[in-house]
């Protein structure tokens, strides 16, 4: 017995979406995400439960050089950090993350790092440098 024809556009409509996903994913195998807020606003652990974990991040430079927790300005551990960083959980290394703290400073300068820091992603020619989430 034939499928109905609607069942059967279905299930190549779904062939299609999954390879379309495998391309992509070729094309971008981690999912990058902006988060920004308030320093100390619970981003970093919202970060872990989205990657369902307790471990501390790893940073690296935006050229992949890991940042060893003594390299790090002692503010940048708390509240302000570079954007340009990239925040990973070895368990989850699929997400890659950059963390900006808000904008309730007023100041014009933290805001304008964000501007530049979209702009560099939405321009570049690799789909791996682009964010996909900004929260
Ligand atoms: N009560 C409560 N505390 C929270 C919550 N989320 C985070 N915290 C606590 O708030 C503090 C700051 O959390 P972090 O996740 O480090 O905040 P952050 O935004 O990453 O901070 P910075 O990196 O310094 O900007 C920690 O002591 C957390 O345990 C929450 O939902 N409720
Ligand atoms: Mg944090």
């Amino acid at each position: 017995m034939s499928l109905p024809s609607t069942e059967f556009q279905g299930g190549e409509d779904i062939e299609r979406q999954r390879r379309r996903a495998q391309n992509l994913r070729s094309l971008t195998p981690r999912f990058r995400v902006l988060i920004i807020g308030r320093a100390n606003a619970g981003k970093t652990t919202i970060l872990q439960r989205v990657c369902n974990t307790t471990e501390q991040p790893k940073i690296f430079t935006g050229k992949g050089h890991e940042i060893g927790l003594s390299e790090l300005n002692p503010t940048a551990q708390r509240g302000k950090h570079d954007i340009e960083n990239e925040m990973i959980f070895k368990s989850n290394a699929a997400f890659v993350f950059h963390d900006s703290r808000g904008f309730e400073a007023g100041r014009t300068s933290e805001l304008d790092k964000v501007k530049e820091f979209l702009q560099k992603c939405s321009t570049s020619k690799n789909l791996r440098d682009h964010l996909h989430v900004i929260w």
